[in-house]
C-alpha cells in the first residue's frame, strides 16, 4: 500500500491468489490517483459536486499514525492506520475541517475501515468509496451475486432507474451502476476463485467496468484490461453523509477468500 491516496494495491492469499487489478499504465504520479487497487474516494463522489472527480483523497499524501502486528508472536493480523486531515490545499477546495483515517487489518481478511469526523464549527457533508478494482480472469465470465431484487441507476444511460433482475451481474459492455441501499454480502465470482466483500456503513454499492471503448479514452488504462478488472464499490452515494460539529461516521468492508480457511 502507499501513502499516496492511503491506496491498497495488492493483497495476495497464502496460494498467492492476487485479489486486486492495477493497470500496466497506471500513471504513478503524485497529482494522479493509481489506475487500479483500492482508490479512496472522498469527499466527493465521482463528478457529483464541484471538487475534481471522486474528491481529493485519491491523490493526498496520508500520514502512517501506526503500522504493526497485534501480537508480538505475530501470527496476529496486521494493522496500518493512516491519517489525512485539512490543509491549505483542501481547504481551497473544500472549505472544512476534517479529520480522515483509514483503518486496514490484514489476515486472511483485509478489513478496510474509513473514518471521518468533524472538529469544525460547522456541519459539513460528504459523499464516499472504496473503489476497489478486482482482479477477475475474465470479465466477460464474472458474475456478482448477491444484488438481486436491487434497484440501480445506470450511468451509461443518464442515469435510468432499473432493477437488477438476474440473481447474477454479468458484464456485458459498459457497466455503470450505482445501486442505492445495495445488500450489505456480495459474491465476486472471477470464473475461478470467490472473493467475498462485506461492507459495513456504506449503504451503497458501485460497479464498473469501461469496457472497450471507454477503456481506450483512458490514458492510464490499457485498451485490452477491461477484461481482467471489475470494479464493485462500497460507496456513500446517493445520500451524503451530513457531519455534525464533533460528530465522526464510520464505513468499512472486509474481504476473504471463500475457500479461506480450507487452504491448509
Ligand atoms: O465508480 C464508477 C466511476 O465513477 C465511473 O463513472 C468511472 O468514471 C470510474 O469511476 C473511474 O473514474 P476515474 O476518475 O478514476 O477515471
Amino acid at each position: 500500500m502507499y501513502l499516496h491516496g492511503a491506496h491498497v494495491t495488492s493483497w495476495t492469499d497464502a496460494l498467492g491468489r492476487e485479489a486486486f487489478w492495477v493497470s500496466r499504465r497506471a500513471r504513478w504520479s503524485p497529482d494522479a490517483p493509481i489506475r487500479g487497487g483500492v482508490p479512496v474516494v472522498f469527499p466527493q463522489f465521482a463528478d457529483r459536486g464541484p471538487l475534481p472527480k471522486h474528491g481529493f483523497a485519491r491523490v493526498a499524501r496520508w500520514e502512517l499514525a501506526e503500522a504493526g502486528s497485534e501480537r508480538s508472536e505475530d501470527d496476529g493480523p496486521v494493522r496500518v492506520r493512516l491519517r489525512l486531515g485539512d490543509d491549505e490545499h483542501t481547504r481551497a477546495l473544500w472549505p472544512h475541517p476534517f479529520r480522515a483515517e483509514l483503518r486496514i487489518s490484514l489476515d486472511e481478511r483485509l478489513e478496510m475501515e474509513l473514518r471521518i469526523s468533524n472538529p469544525g464549527t460547522a456541519a459539513l457533508e460528504f459523499t464516499a468509496a472504496l473503489h476497489s478494482y478486482f482482479r477477475v480472469a475474465e470479465a466477460a465470465r464474472a458474475e456478482v451475486h448477491g444484488l438481486e431484487g436491487a434497484a440501480f441507476r445506470d450511468n451509461t444511460r443518464d442515469n435510468a432507474p432499473g432493477v437488477q433482475r438476474e440473481p447474477a451481474l454479468r458484464i456485458r459492455g459498459e457497466t455503470d451502476r450505482v445501486y442505492a441501499d445495495a445488500p450489505d454480502r456480495v459474491r465476486i465470482d472471477s470464473g475461478g476463485a470467490v472473493l467475498l466483500l462485506h461492507k459495513r456503513g456504506f449503504p451503497d454499492a458501485v460497479v464498473w467496468n469501461p469496457g472497450p471503448e471507454l477503456a481506450r479514452e483512458l490514458d492510464d488504462f490499457g485498451d485490452d484490461e477491461f477484461r481482467e478488472m471489475l470494479c464493485v464499490e462500497a460507496a456513500v452515494v446517493e445520500r451524503p453523509v451530513r457531519l455534525e460539529p464533533g460528530a465522526e461516521w464510520s464505513a468499512g468492508q472486509a474481504l476473504r477468500w471463500e475457500d479461506a480457511g480450507e487452504q491448509e
